[in-house]
């Protein structure tokens, strides 16, 4: 059986959504933080995400004092519901100030504006008692490449976490890449990118890396080796699983939704470099389909975490002795079959 209390769950109230697209409006209503959160405990989560504005809505229009008591009445709540912020992420993508990038836009007023908001989401965080914040670069890259300098882009970027990391000596910086959308092309597509810019920062040690399974996809990579990539470091601090049908827009399905075999190599790799053991949590960064009901308007999250912990089983019941008399004979027909059989079950 599963020791499910290994790991620690999280989600953010985004990913409770309404089933807007590009295309058509909103086919569910609207649900208040409140019952998100209730949500949250009754499917057995441990612990919410937050972008800046999900804590305290309408950011921009208030000063630093009002949104230090918000975050304030945000913290009761939270410990009422016996429930812990994992994360705060400034939603840097959204304003008008950053139409064209936040720290790497060509208009330095812009730029000030990302690290001004990005100085009050540590206040945020620091409120709620995370040390965590999470960098999607969302607009951090060109939709033409004669827009934007990568090398002055990679340094402004530098540059801006050096202020984030001064501001807080606690703070750690995880950064979420990912390689398109909405952006043709983002300057930290791959953990790659995020692990090397953190050498550029005066405090490598406090910057590594969140894995979102189908960002990796995007960037045509494997989720799970970009996790192992990141642990090799020391660094992996959170994870979005997900999934992702080929190279399309981000569709953040449920995990295992589109390849179970994926899924069980990520958890796999989770799994078997003790992740979780310094309390990092496994988030989940699904949305429902577009079709669902109201009266399902969770369901993607409770199967997310359900599919999680069945594999999680797989993961600690893979007959390793068989498999490594497989690899040292090199016998990978033998072993592919063997994990397909091993997921299917008896
Ligand atoms: C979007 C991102 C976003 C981050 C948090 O693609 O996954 O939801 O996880 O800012
Ligand atoms: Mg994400």
């Amino acid at each position: 059986m599963a020791k499910e209390n290994q790991y620690k769950f999280s989600f953010g109230p985004w990913n409770i959504s309404e089933g807007a697209d590009p295309y058509g409006p909103t086919t569910r209503p609207p649900q208040p933080f409140d019952w998100k959160l209730a949500k949250l405990k009754e499917l057995g989560f441990d612990a919410m995400m937050f972008h800046d504005d999900d804590a305290v809505p309408d950011i921009d229009s208030k000063s630093p004092d009002q949104v230090r008591k918000e975050a304030k009445e945000l913290k009761k709540k939270l410990d009422d519901a016996g429930i812990f912020a994992e994360m705060v992420a400034p939603r840097l993508w959204f304003s008008p100030m950053t139409i064209d990038g936040a720290y790497t836009s060509n208009d330095p007023k812009a730029r000030k504006y990302a690290i001004d908001r990005s100085l009050r989401c540590i206040d945020i965080a620091r409120i709620l008692d995370t040390d965590l914040i999470v960098l999607w670069l969302a607009r951090e890259g060109t939709y033409l490449r004669e827009a934007k300098s990568a090398k002055r882009s990679t340094e402004l970027l530098a540059a801006a976490l050096d202020k984030m990391l001064d501001y807080d000596k606690k703070i750690r910086i995880a950064i979420e890449p990912k390689p398109n959308e909405p952006m043709d092309i983002a300057y930290i597509p791959t953990m790659g990118h995020a692990m090397a810019l953190a050498h550029l920062t005066n405090d490598p040690k406090r910057v590594g890396g969140l894995v979102e399974s189908a960002h990796a996809i995007l960037a045509g990579l494997d989720p799970a080796d970009e996790m192992e990539f990141a642990m090799s470091f020391g660094k992996l601090w959170s994870v979005h699983l997900n999934d992702q049908n080929g190279l399309k827009f981000d569709q953040d399905k449920p995990f295992g939704c589109h390849s179970l075999r994926s899924a069980f190599n990520q958890v796999r790799a989770l799994e078997r470099n003790k992740y979780g053991s310094k309390g990092e949590c496994v988030a989940f960064d699904v949305h429902s389909f577009r079709s669902t009901k109201i009266e399902h308007a969770v369901d993607h999250l409770a199967h997310s975490r359900k599919t999680f912990l069945r594999l999680l089983e797989k993961a600690r019941t893979f007959d390793e002795a068989t498999a490594q008399k497989l690899i040292a004979e090199r016998d990978y027909q033998a072993l592919d079959q063997m994990a397909i059989e091993h997921l299917l079950g008896k």
